[in-house]
């Protein structure tokens, strides 16, 4: 079996070309930044963004080529600003991220409403190059900037009682266009089971490609949780609940039959209208083959202990 999830001490020299095009993006983006505070006043840049993280410190890195920067930027799902794959790109500039804060309620001794900065101050940003694998049946490998989900949620001190985290997206129909049409259930809700929000794995992402997170990938904060179909990677959050009962999330609630609670990436249970073998990496050539579609998206050992004893193919 290959080496799916590696720590950076292993990076092997296949990995150099990605990694200088990805370095060479990154020093862009750094002098982008200085120019701009010559420009701008200092207080333009979020404060957070001056503690930009190493990349070689990667804590976990996919073993994959990165997606291009305009493919991760121009091929989203982002209901709020438009159905298709290209609007979010388009609306995005209309979405004005700032100002934001963030809701942190339920089961749990140290609730509060935080500004985003201050949400953000007490964690190690790093980066966390993942792949992404929608459930529609293509993927990504992109450059996450953010931090644990574990180590913020303990934070919060949640209770015996925490048995779930739900999230939940900005409701607000003059700043998400695309809420003022009925195609989903709005405000857009997520959910995870305690256990799966304290492993290593999922994070909050603040940025990507050395950048902070352009609007159409859900700024200005998302969670990314890597082993599960795209939709449970919920964007623009403004609240987050610990509770006892299953939260309903959106697309297991439209079509329960199709989205299930769990969502892990599964080729062996396909999707009611499509199998879920193979995937379609963004930015390969038309005529390369789809590739195969790995239990949990690759990152079984790291997860699989979660679903012991658990029948996959009726907990999808
Ligand atoms: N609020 C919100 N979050 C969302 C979605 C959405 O429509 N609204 N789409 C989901 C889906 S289906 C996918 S595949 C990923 C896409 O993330 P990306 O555009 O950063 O690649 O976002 C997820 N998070
Ligand atoms: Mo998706």
């Amino acid at each position: 079996m290959s080496i799916i999830i590696k720590s950076t001490s292993d990076i092997k020299s296949s990995d150099i070309t990605s990694k200088s095009v990805y370095m060479d993006r990154r020093r862009f983006m750094q002098q982008a930044f200085a120019s701009s505070l010559l420009l701008a006043a200092d207080a333009m840049l979020p404060v957070w963004a001056k503690r930009w993280p190493d990349p070689a410190q990667a804590p976990f890195r996919a073993d994959d080529k990165l997606t291009s920067f305009e493919d991760i930027t121009s091929y989203n799902n982002f209901y709020e600003l438009g159905t298709s794959k290209t609007d979010p790109v388009k609306n995005a500039a209309a979405f004005n991220p700032r100002p934001w804060s963030i809701a942190v309620e339920g089961e749990c001794d140290k609730p509060g409403v935080f500004d985003l900065e201050d949400f953000i101050k007490p964690y190690a940003l790093q980066e966390y190059i993942y792949r992404l694998r929608c459930v529609e049946g293509w993927s990504m490998v992109i450059p996450w900037v953010g931090f644990s989900l574990a180590e913020m949620l303990k934070t919060f001190e949640p209770n015996s009682k925490a048995k779930y985290v739900e999230f939940t997206t900005l409701l607000d129909k003059s700043r998400f266009p695309g809420q003022s049409r009925r195609v989903l259930n709005w405000p857009y809700v997520e959910g995870l089971r305690i256990d799966e929000a304290m492993n290593p794995l999922p994070i909050m992402a603040v940025g990507l490609y050395g950048d902070i997170l352009p609007n159409q990938n859900g700024a200005p904060i998302r969670l990314v949780v890597p082993w599960k179909y795209g939709f449970k990677s919920i964007k623009s959050i403004v609240k987050i609940r610990f509770s006892e009962t299953r939260p309903k999330t959106t697309w297991n609630e439209l079509a329960p039959d199709e989205y299930g609670f769990y969502a892990n990436v599964n080729p062996e249970v396909d999707h009611p209208r499509w199998s879920q073998k193979t995937e379609r990496r963004i930015g390969d050539a038309f005529w390369k083959p789809k590739q195969k579609t790995a239990m949990f998206n690759g990152y079984g050992e790291q997860v699989a202990q979660l679903y012991t004893g658990m029948d996959l193919t009726k907990n999808f």
